[in-house]
């Protein structure tokens, strides 16, 4: 049989417009300029994501690891077997933690990774079937969006939908509630979703994780210029916009800015748009949302995905929480 099947919902190849640059059109020629942090993820986005979450004053794929590591089991035994579909799979590191714990309880694996970019979603699907002999793996190169839509109802007992990382933070509470009312309907009653979350702590460790000394998140900020150069005959020079990047204490967020250093004209051809910026102006290119534990559970229970339960660090600095429909 075969264990491995890749399908792509979306075409994140340079030369492609499947998804087709009319959110680049409209964020660059906002008052506020913005961009969707989703283009952070191209290739090389992925890889410098990859650097991000090692780096030591990047806290949070740490701390997650940690929570996972000491309660995958726990999780495991309170889901039963089901199929593990995961939004923005990544290096699928953390996964495995979870994918243990349904082996050692003899569980079949059946995975489903979900990602934008197909490149590392293909080499870590082909990493992850030589670990575990057993692995059935189904990867979507999607967009959440239209992988939520697509999924047809398990084939298998039950399944559990992750978002790990803290991911919904990228998303603003308007995409949030519209986010989470698609994993509603992506689920049977009774099956699962878990769901990772960064908690509101003092602002200079949260700052220091999202400018950290070896520049590595600056450069994936700035990527993303590169990302719409490549994809849309572009001509951003990197040279001149610098990373930004702060917590607005009010909003309980991370907000990263790309900075002008100058005043300028950037083209994308392939879009056929031109685009003046101001000495200084910015570019909003992410934001990050940091959660209260007990508000985000009312919320999800607000959309009918019930917590079943929740679990911390010592710190309390991350949060897991199992939800079930
Ligand atoms: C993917 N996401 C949860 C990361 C975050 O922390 O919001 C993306 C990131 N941006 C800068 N550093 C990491």
């Amino acid at each position: 049989t075969q264990r491995l099947q890749i399908e792509y919902l979306i075409d994140f190849t340079p030369q492609s417009n499947t998804v087709d640059g009319n959110d680049v059109i409209q964020g660059l020629t906002q008052h506020s300029k913005s961009l969707p942090a989703r283009y952070f993820y191209d290739d090389r986005g992925s890889q410098l994501f990859e650097q991000i979450c090692a780096l030591p004053e990047y806290y949070l794929t740490r701390t997650e690891t940690a929570i996972l590591q000491e309660y995958a089991s726990e999780i495991a035994q309170m889901t039963g077997a089901c199929e593990l579909v995961e939004l923005g799979s990544g290096s699928s590191t953390k996964t495995r933690l979870l994918l243990d714990a349904y082996k050692q309880l003899d569980y079949p694996l059946h995975y489903l990774p979900i990602d934008v970019s197909g490149g590392i979603l293909e080499s870590s699907a082909k990493q992850l079937l030589a670990d575990y002999p057993s692995l059935q793996v189904h990867a979507l190169v999607s967009t959440y969006e239209l992988a939520l839509e697509k999924l047809m109802p398990s084939e298998f007992a039950s399944r559990m939908i992750c978002f790990i990382g803290s991911t919904l933070g990228n998303l603003s509470p308007a995409e949030c509630d519209t986010f989470l009312a698609q994993i509603t309907a992506a689920l049977q009653p009774g099956e699962y979703f878990l769901l990772g979350v960064d908690l509101q702590k003092p602002k200079e460790i949260l700052e220091a994780a999202y400018n950290d000394r070896q520049g590595v998140t600056a450069a994936f900020n700035l990527n993303m210029l590169q990302h719409l150069n490549t994809r849309f005959d572009g001509n951003f020079d990197l040279e001149q916009f610098e990373h930004w990047a702060f917590y607005n204490e009010t909003q309980h967020q991370i907000e990263m800015h790309l900075r002008s250093r100058r005043s300028q004209t950037v083209r994308l051809r392939a879009l056929d748009l031109t685009v003046e910026f101001a000495a200084d102006e910015t570019i909003l290119t992410e934001i990050s949302r940091k959660f209260n534990l007990n508000i985000i559970q009312q919320e999800l229970a607000q959309q009918n995905l019930k917590p079943v339960q929740a679990w911390t660090d010592p710190q309390q600095w991350f949060g897991l929480i199992l939800c079930q429909l």
